[in-house]
């Protein structure tokens, strides 16, 4: 039984929080969409990467991450945006939304589709620090989640787990399913074996996260 001050905040120092906070306080700007490999922006800052099924709450935690309401578009209808769109944080860091995969009323080539773009930036990008990726709280691992790992650990990228909409379940069904996700997610080379566990409507795991991403960031440059 994994505890579960692991899947919380607790561990953080103050500076590494507040560290996390002047990030995210910082410029945040919309930089390019890329629909293929021929338009995206010049390697630079270190980067991460969002990914998960559509409707996992991705456009929500960059949102709350960011404090900015309306910077991802958040929706009720699954599947539209099939770019990877990437923002400027503080020109320390930059952040990639990549398009959401296995939506229910797909073609069964999605995932192929989205398997082939993402693939060839996953394989590509030298900036590339780690992509997070996104699971339910009340589903769990999905298999096109397991094919995504299997792929990420193909691509030699480091990726770690977000679990989103953390508010939706009570703590003792919350604990379960971040145990069993956690027990999958060890089994993987490439995967960071802390999981974050996020609600983006209540802002819990937000702080601790931003903390984390700070730790991936270029330094903060003094203005004199
Ligand atoms: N209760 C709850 N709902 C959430 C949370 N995050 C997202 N949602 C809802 O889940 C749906 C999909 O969210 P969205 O961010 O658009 O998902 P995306 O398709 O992965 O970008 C929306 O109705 C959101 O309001 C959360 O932390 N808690
Ligand atoms: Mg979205």
């Amino acid at each position: 039984m994994v505890h579960p001050s692991q899947y919380s905040e607790g561990e953080l120092t103050a500076a590494e929080l507040e560290a996390g906070r002047l990030l995210f306080a910082g410029s945040c700007d919309f930089i390019a969409a890329a629909n293929n490999m021929h338009v995206l922006p010049p390697e630079g800052l270190p980067e991460i990467c969002f990914a998960g099924r559509s409707n996992v709450g991705k456009s929500s935690l960059i949102n709350a991450l960011t404090g900015r309401k309306a910077l991802a578009r958040t929706s009720q209808t699954p599947g539209r945006t099939r770019q990877l769109i990437f923002f400027d944080l503080a020109n320390r860091l930059q952040l990639v939304d990549l398009p959401g995969y296995g939506y229910a009323s797909a073609p069964k080539t999605d995932i192929k589709a989205w398997t082939t773009l993402t693939r060839k930036f996953l394989a590509g990008r030298a900036s590339l620090q780690r992509v997070f990726l996104l699971i339910d709280c009340r589903r769990g691992i999905g298999s096109a989640d397991a094919e995504i790992m299997n792929l990420l650990d193909a691509s030699a990228v480091s990726w770690a787990v977000v679990m989103t909409k953390a508010d939706k379940l009570k703590p003792g069904a919350l604990e379960k399913v971040c145990d069993a996700t956690a027990k999958t997610v060890n089994r993987h080379v490439a995967a960071f074996p802390q999981l974050f566990v996020t609600s983006s409507e209540k802002g819990e795991g937000i702080a601790g996260l931003r903390a984390h991403l700070a730790g991936m960031a270029l330094p903060k440059v003094e203005s004199r």
